[in-house]
C-alpha cells in the first residue's frame, strides 16, 4: 500500500523528463501535480490516473503554493510564474537532484560543450565490459530517474548545463567538464554564466578529471580532492595524454606508459583522441580495469551523426556532423576533416571541404569558424533562420580567401549546390553549428534527411 506523503510537488514542464519525475514521485507515494506552457505537451497519455494538470501556461498560483517544484530542463528558471515561486521561498529542483536523494550509487558525471555523448557512451561500453552492472543515460536519451530500473552498481550521467543549473552538491564519484565553448548563450545570458551552470558539477565531488588543453574546464575546488588530467600533450605520471614515436606512430599514454596505438581505434580524429583518453582517466577513477577500458577502445565505433561516413561518390565523400549544434564542435569537424584531407596527397591539387552551416544560432559568434573555413573550405553554403547571421560574420575573411558563401532556402539545394562545386578528392560535411528546430524535428530528423538526400543523388 502507498504511504501519502505530505506536501504538493509540482512538476514544471512534461517532456520526457517530467513523464519520469511524475512516474517515480507517485511511486514514492507523493502528491503531484504538472504544469506546462503548451496546451497538449508530449508524455500526457503516458501519466499515472488522476494527476491534475494545468497546461496552456504555467500555473503560478499553483507553483506558488508547491512543496518544491521540479522544473524539466527545456524550462528556464527566469520564466516569470517560476521567479514568483522563487521569491514565495518555494524550492526549484531538476530531475538530478531527485535522482543524488533517491540512490548512493557512484555517478560518473560528465558535461562540457562537446563530446558528452561519445564520451559518456564509451564510459557506459567500457563498464559493461568489464561486468559492472551500469546505467548510462540524462542528457543523453533515457531520463535519470529510469536509470534507477535495474539497481545499477554505477550510473554514468551525461549532464546539460540546463541540468547543472538545478543541481546541487552532486557529490559524483567523479566529475568532468570535457571542454567550453559558447553555447546556449540565449538560455545562460553570456559566458560566465554558462561557465558558472557547467561547473556546479563538481559540487562535493570524490574525484574530477581536467582537459589539460582547456583552462576552462578546471574547478576551483580544494587541493585535496583527488585530480586526474586528460589532453593532447606528453602526460604528466599520472595523467593521460600522447606520446609519438620517431616514425610518426601516435600513443595514447598514462604517464611514460604506453597503452594504444591511436590507430588502433576505430574512431578517428585528434578530438576523438581527447574523447578517449577522458573516458580512460573517468574509467580509471571508478576503477575500471585497464584491460577491458583499452579493448572498448578498439572496438567502439561511435555515434550516429557525429562526423558519420555517409557515401562516397564520384570521389567525394559526404560526412554527417548533424549533432555539430555549436561553433567548437563544427570547428572540430572541420579542423579534423580538413586536416585530412589536406594531409593525404600533399604534393596533389589541394582537397577541399564543402560545408553546410546554419539553423537557429542561440546567441553564438559565429567568427571563430571563419579562418578554418578560409583555410579548408571550397564552399560555404548556409541554410535556415540565422544564415544571415553567420553570413554578415564570416563573408569578409570568405571574401578575401576567395571563397564562395551562398545562401539557399532547403537542404536540398544546400547539398545539390555542394555536389556541383565538389572535386574529386573532396568531401562534403553537415556540420550547422546550430540547432535544428527552426527546419527539422531534431538533430538526427536533420541528419537523416540529409543522408536521404545524399543516397539519392
Ligand atoms: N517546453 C515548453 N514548455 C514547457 C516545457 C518544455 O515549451 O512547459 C519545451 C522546451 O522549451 C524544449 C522542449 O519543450 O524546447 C523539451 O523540453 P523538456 O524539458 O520537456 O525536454 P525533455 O523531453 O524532458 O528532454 C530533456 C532534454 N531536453 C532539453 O534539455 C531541452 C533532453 O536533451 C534529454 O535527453 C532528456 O531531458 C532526458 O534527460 C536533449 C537536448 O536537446 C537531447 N538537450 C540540450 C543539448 O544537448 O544541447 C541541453
Ligand atoms: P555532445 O553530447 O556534447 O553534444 P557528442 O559526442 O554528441 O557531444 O558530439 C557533438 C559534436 O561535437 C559532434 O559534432 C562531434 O563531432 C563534436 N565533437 C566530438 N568530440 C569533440 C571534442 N573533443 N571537441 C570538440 N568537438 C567534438
Amino acid at each position: 500500500m502507498l504511504i501519502q506523503r505530505g506536501g504538493l510537488k509540482v512538476v514544471a514542464g512534461l517532456g520526457k523528463t517530467g513523464v519520469s519525475v511524475v512516474r517515480y514521485l507517485v511511486d514514492q507515494g507523493y502528491k503531484v501535480a504538472v504544469t506546462d506552457t503548451r496546451i497538449d505537451p508530449p508524455g500526457l497519455a503516458d501519466l499515472p490516473a488522476n494527476i491534475a494538470c494545468h497546461l496552456g501556461g504555467l500555473d503560478a498560483e499553483l507553483l506558488c503554493r508547491a512543496d518544491e517544484i521540479i522544473i524539466s530542463p527545456g524550462l528556464a528558471l527566469s520564466e516569470p510564474a517560476v521567479q514568483a515561486a522563487l521569491a514565495a521561498g518555494v524550492s526549484v529542483i531538476g530531475d538530478i537532484q531527485l535522482l543524488r536523494r533517491a540512490t548512493k550509487t557512484p555517478i560518473v558525471a560528465i558535461t562540457g560543450s562537446n563530446a558528452k555523448s561519445t564520451v559518456t557512451t564509451l564510459v557506459g561500453e567500457m563498464a559493461a565490459n568489464a561486468g559492472v552492472r551500469v546505467a548510462v543515460g540524462g542528457n543523453l536519451g533515457k531520463p535519470s530517474l529510469e536509470l534507477l530500473e535495474n539497481d545499477p552498481q554505477l550510473i554514468v550521467l551525461e549532464l546539460s548545463s540546463f541540468q547543472l543549473e538545478t543541481t546541487t552538491n552532486l557529490a559524483a564519484a567523479v566529475a568532468v567538464v570535457l571542454n567550453l565553448s559558447e553555447d546556449h548563450m540565449d538560455r545562460h545570458g553570456d559566458m560566465l554564466g554558462y561557465h558558472t551552470a557547467k561547473h556546479r558539477i563538481f559540487q562535493q565531488c570524490e574525484r574530477y578529471v581536467i582537459n589539460r588543453d582547456d583552462a576552462l574546464t578546471r574547478p576551483l575546488i580544494s587541493d585535496s580532492t583527488p585530480m586526474s588530467s586528460f589532453g593532447l600533450s606528453a602526460p604528466d605520471i599520472n595523467d593521460f595524454g600522447v606520446l609519438r614515436d620517431l616514425d610518426g606512430t601516435l600513443w595514447l599514454a598514462k604517464g611514460r606508459n604506453r597503452l594504444l596505438a591511436a590507430s588502433e581505434m576505430k574512431i578517428q580524429g585528434s578530438h576523438n583522441v581527447a574523447n578517449a583518453l577522458a573516458a580512460l582517466a573517468l574509467g580509471e577513477a571508478v576503477g575500471l580495469p585497464m584491460e577491458s577500458m583499452l579493448t572498448t577502445l578498439k572496438t567502439f565505433a561511435g555515434l550516429a551523426h557525429r562526423c558519420q561516413f555517409v557515401a562516397e561518390q564520384q570521389g567525394v565523400r559526404f560526412y554527417n556532423d548533424s549533432k555539430g549544434t555549436n561553433v567548437g564542435a563544427t570547428l572540430a569537424a572541420i579542423e579534423g576533416l580538413g586536416a585530412s584531407l589536406a594531409s593525404v596527397h600533399p604534393d596533389q591539387p589541394s582537397r577541399k571541404l564543402a560545408v553546410i552551416l546554419g539553423g537557429v544560432g542561440k546567441g553564438q559568434d559565429f567568427k571563430p569558424l571563419a579562418t578554418p573555413l578560409a583555410h579548408f573550405a571550397r564552399a560555404v553554403v548556409v541554410i535556415g533562420e540565422d544564415a544571415p547571421v553567420i553570413e554578415a560574420a564570416l563573408q569578409t575573411v570568405l571574401f578575401d580567401h576567395q571563397v564562395p558563401l551562398i545562401h539557399v532556402t532547403s537542404l536540398a539545394e544546400a547539398v545539390a549546390h555542394c555536389r556541383e562545386v565538389s572535386q574529386a578528392g573532396d568531401a562534403v560535411l553537415l556540420s550547422p553549428a546550430c540547432a535544428s528546430f527552426d527546419m527539422f524535428l531534431n538533430y538526427e530528423d536533420r541528419g537523416r534527411q540529409f543522408e536521404q538526400l545524399v543516397l539519392a543523388g
